[in-house]
């Protein structure tokens, strides 16, 4: 059986008062689901502890980036093991934003993930192609490529700490969804890489994400090969995030 998650990436955005308002809430009412689902809040790092402190041990936790080294002289650098230290569970690795405007390559996400799974946390492996590569019908082999790269590191047993977020660029908060249809196409896609990777594809999770609110979250989680979402926009809404992960069928 594969685990059913729905993450909340808050990007840079939140604040003690949101922290306040939205995570209280979101315990409430997604901390323990009857559909299984794990919900994971993903805030900037240095509101992690103030999150766990509402969140108790109903919702888990999680940081959108990690260094490729562990610990020394990386001024502004937090590592996967300081992640694990502070509780977290799951590390986002390779999101578009940081291939986009940091840099982040095939190799430095490759880097990243080994560094989680040697830290013991979930890695959430971000892939997805640009309008550009979709319309020039290269979309499968890019987000292939970035699946085969960015866990080119990953062998026996560390499989099982290892989760895919299929996130089309530009379905990222752009209000543009993949349909249901073209999304469980590139996850049953992103199985078969898995597969010829020698990955135990079928129980490894495969979120959605990129515009997911609660109004489109019923169809896409409908999908056989969509296992919940990487929600970044509508997990800052308590109500709407709540909707978004009860909505599997
Ligand atoms: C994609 C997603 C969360 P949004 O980046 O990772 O953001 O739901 O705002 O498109």
């Amino acid at each position: 059986m594969r685990r059913r998650i729905v993450a909340g990436n808050w990007k840079m955005n939140g604040s003690k008062d949101l922290v306040q308002q939205l995570v209280g809430p979101v315990r409430e009412q997604a901390g323990r689901l009857d559909n299984g689902a794990k919900v994971v809040i993903i805030p900037p790092a240095l509101y992690v502890s103030a999150v766990q402190a509402e969140a108790g041990d109903d919702l888990a936790t999680g940081v959108q980036n990690v260094s490729q080294w562990q610990s020394g002289a990386y001024t502004g650098e937090v590592s996967a093991d300081m992640a694990r230290d502070m509780g977290c569970g799951y590390v986002l690795v390779g999101h578009s934003e940081r291939r986009q405007l940091f840099g982040e390559t095939d190799e430095t996400v490759a880097a990243k993930v080994e560094q989680v799974l040697q830290s013991g946390l979930t890695a959430v492996l971000c892939v997805g192609e640009t309008l550009e590569q979709r319309e020039a019908g290269d979309a499968e082999r890019v987000v292939a490529t970035q699946v085969i790269r960015g866990l080119a590191r990953v062998e026996g047993e560390s499989w099982s700490q290892v989760v895919v977020a299929y996130e089309p660029v530009w379905a990222i908060g752009t209000g543009r969804t993949a349909t249901a249809e073209d999304a469980q196409a590139m996850h049953a896609e992103i199985r078969n890489v898995l597969s010829s990777m020698k990955a135990p594809a079928e129980s490894i999770s495969v979120l959605y994400g990129g515009s997911v609110k609660a109004d489109n979250a019923a169809a896409l989680f409908s999908e056989p090969d969509i296992d919940g979402g990487l929600i970044g926009g509508a997990s800052l809404k308590a109500d709407e995030f709540i909707s978004i992960c009860r909505a599997f069928p």
